[in-house]
């Protein structure tokens, strides 16, 4: 059976499993702690060298990472229901929406995050430590954010531009459910499940941009993803309630 080493709050664990559960496909989860750097552990690092999650095991040996990577692969060895236009230019549209929310949502969420998630442990790292942390996060821009997150909080300043960014998205999306209830036509595919992440955790930080004033189309299709049995397989819970329950732990 595969395994999937994920993150119950990352926004890309999210999607594999999103996905997995619209296939149907069975597997073994394994839930990676960042706060205790598992990730970064040798092991990991074999199965994802660039050190973030997810990573899925699809045989003792072979693994793959990059969510929208795994979800492409899942969709070929699992063709139904099917998760992409089968037009050619449109799955071409579908993977650029894709990796917009990859390169404009993804790394102002983790502002927001990593703020409640991650910087009150971290910030009580002595210098020693941290030092040793840095040393096995394996590329430059990750050590780069480890050490923002341990020494220079984001401000309040930051954060809200952060959340201003990410707001970018229901704007988009509101225009490309102008002829269809999902972001590519009829079907649901892809493009949806890499929204499902980030449009969940601005119902959750700001919910007044679902509504229907400021986003109606948005609202009707967030409504809809929730009413899948695969949405609710997928277990995207909400971040505070996940946060209170780590913090009773
Ligand atoms: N493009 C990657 C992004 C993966 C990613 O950044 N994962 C985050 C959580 S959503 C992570 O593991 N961060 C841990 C770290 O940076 O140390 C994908 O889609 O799989």
């Amino acid at each position: 059976m595969m395994k999937l080493f994920h993150g119950w709050l990352s926004s890309a664990s999210r999607r594999v499993r999103l996905c997995l559960a619209e296939k149907g496909m069975p597997y073994e989860s394994v839930a990676i702690d960042m706060g205790r750097q598992e990730h970064h552990s040798p092991q990991f690092l074999a199965m994802n060298p660039n050190g973030v999650v997810p990573a899925l095991e699809l045989a003792p040996g072979r693994f793959l990472h990059e969510s929208s990577t795994i979800c492409e692969y899942l969709d070929e060895i699992q063709p139904t229901p099917p998760l992409r236009p089968d037009d050619p230019y449109a799955r071409a549209c579908m993977r650029n929406f894709v990796r917009w929310t990859d390169e404009h949502c993804l790394p102002h969420l983790l502002i927001l995050n990593w703020s409640l998630a991650l910087q009150p442990t971290a910030s009580q790292w002595s210098d020693d430590e941290l030092q040793a942390r840095l040393a096995r996060i394996p590329t430059a821009e990750r050590r780069e954010a480890w050490l923002r997150i341990a020494r220079r909080p984001y401000t309040e300043g930051e954060k809200a531009a952060a959340l201003a960014k990410l707001l970018r998205l229901p704007d988009r999306m509101e225009e490309m459910l102008a002829q269809a209830p999902w972001l590519f036509g009829e079907r649901y595919t892809l493009a949806d499940i890499a929204a499902v992440p980030f449009i969940a955790r601005i119902a959750e930080l700001a919910p007044q941009a679902l509504d229907a004033d400021a986003h109606p189309r948005v609202q009707a299709w967030w409504h809809a993803v929730q009413q899948r049995p695969a949405f609710t397989q997928a277990r995207l819970e909400r971040f505070d309630t996940v946060l209170k329950a780590r913090a009773a732990a």
